[in-house]
């Protein structure tokens, strides 16, 4: 029998938090009203919030000089599944899965549609996959995929983002998102012009075949694995080529794909006013795309991303709808853990925007006052949400303490002794 969380435990756990959460949550619900604000309707927004876990995520992550696999490796995207309805019995809101083809292709869709509509989850977005060779592949994606000068090769990764079409279909996913590594190491390796015009090409050959009510997800990356250019490499790029695309295609945001210091809330901004805000792949980075834990080292520009799409979302902005999802690597952490308490940062972002005072934002703005422009951030940014989290999961029958009732529950030991570690040792992100 495979070990579960179940809902018992969870709340026997939670009636050790019980007294202090409902102290926490009184004090905060009187701070908040001297500031005109109804805790009760912070909690209602938590509890519709939701963000998608990545298949590939719940596995061990690595680096190109090694990966260090955990006790209890998902071996299947049975097992995959497993630890993403571990992750949503205690976070309460991740029910939706993006797979990642051929890494996750089911033999049969219905059976995995069925195991996964039976744990209360369901398919988000659809990545494809021709930035790596399969066994026994015709022809290698070495040097590139969608934009190779070979006419056979483009061909060839069109095919597969067609048949990840047909999969998601047949899974239930409403999107279908690409990334390509395509680009070169060294000048005058690739023609700059050429490559995007090859790229297009191509993308229309996929939104030409993407069923009924499915949107179409590009997603830009400064540079890895190519060195020098890639072909897709910025914001810009990508919103040219979702307008020449259609009305389906949207830019992914994500975070690690730009260069240190670049000011990624006012990308977030242009996108939503530019109505191509595909959405998002969270997590966090100092230096290059590290995929490291959402909100674990610049907590304050995850608010500030958060800022505007509250204010899209406030303003009712027409065909605002981004698809949340978390892209990160655990090279040192127990993965379910850091899936668990990056949607969690997610959440606290997404509400600690909700406090933000926007008329009187507005004022400051009017009247160039930046010091209370910034005060008024920051007091938002400021307010441990704690509370409204914690009482949003327990109302949904979640953890009040997420972290805690997954150590108490031993899950990880009962996988290590459930799933025996393959010899796979190896590099790489998976
Ligand atoms: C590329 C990326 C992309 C995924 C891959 C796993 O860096 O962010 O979204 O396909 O990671
Ligand atoms: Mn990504």
């Amino acid at each position: 029998m495979s070990f579960k969380i179940d809902e018992e435990f969870v709340l026997q756990e939670n009636q050790k938090a019980l007294s202090w959460l409902g102290e926490d949550y009184a004090h905060l619900g009187r701070q908040l009203a001297r500031r005109g604000v109804e805790i009760e309707r912070l909690v209602e927004r938590a509890t519709a919030f939701r963000a998608a876990v990545p298949s590939w995520g719940v596995g061990t992550g690595g680096t190109r000089f090694a990966r260090f696999a955990g006790p209890g490796e998902p071996r299947s995207v049975f097992e995959k599944l497993d630890d993403c309805e571990a992750i949503e019995r205690l976070v309460r809101v991740t029910p939706g899965i993006s797979l990642h083809i051929p890494w996750d292709e089911p033999e049969s869709p219905a059976e995995l549609k069925a195991y996964a509509t039976a744990r209360g989850l369901f398919f988000d977005s659809m990545n494809s996959n021709t930035f790596q060779d399969q066994p026994g592949q015709k022809r290698s994606y070495k040097f590139g995929s969608l934009t190779h000068a070979d006419a056979a090769v483009r061909r060839q990764a069109v095919e597969h983002n067609l048949h990840c079409l047909e999969l998601g279909v047949k899974l239930g996913a409403r999107s279908h998102t690409v990334w390509i590594g395509d680009g070169g190491n060294f000048p005058g390796q690739v023609h700059f012009r050429r490559t995007l015009e090859r790229y297009l090409d191509s993308l229309r050959a996929i939104y030409a075949a993407l069923p009924d009510g499915f949107r179409m997800f590009i997603e830009h990356k400064l540079y890895e694995p190519a060195f020098y250019s890639t072909v897709l490499n910025d914001w810009g790029t990508s919103y040219y080529c979702t307008r020449e695309l259609g009305e389906r295609a949207f830019s992914l945001v994500d975070l690690g794909h730009h260069a240190p210091n670049v000011n990624i809330e006012m990308i977030v901004a242009r996108l939503i006013q530019f109505g191509k805000l595909a959405g998002f792949h969270f997590n966090d980075s100092k230096y290059g795309d590290d995929d490291l834990d959402a909100g674990s080292i610049k907590p304050f520009q995850l608010f500030l991303i958060f800022h505007e799409l509250v204010d899209a979302e406030l303003d009712a902005t027409p065909g605002f709808d981004p698809a949340y999802m978390l892209d990160q690597s655990h090279n040192v952490t127990d993965p379910v853990e850091s899936l668990m308490t990056s949607a969690v940062e997610l959440l606290r972002a997404y509400v600690q925007a909700h406090l933000v005072d926007r008329a009187a934002l507005g004022e400051a703005q009017e009247k160039n006052d930046a010091i209370t422009a910034l005060q008024l951030l920051k007091q938002a940014f400021t307010t441990d949400v704690g509370p409204i989290l914690a009482m949003a999961r327990h109302r949904a029958g979640g953890a009040v303490d997420p972290l805690a009732v997954y150590r108490a529950s031993g899950y990880r030991g009962h996988k290590a002794r459930e799933r025996p570690a393959t010899a796979r040792q190896g590099a790489g992100i998976v």
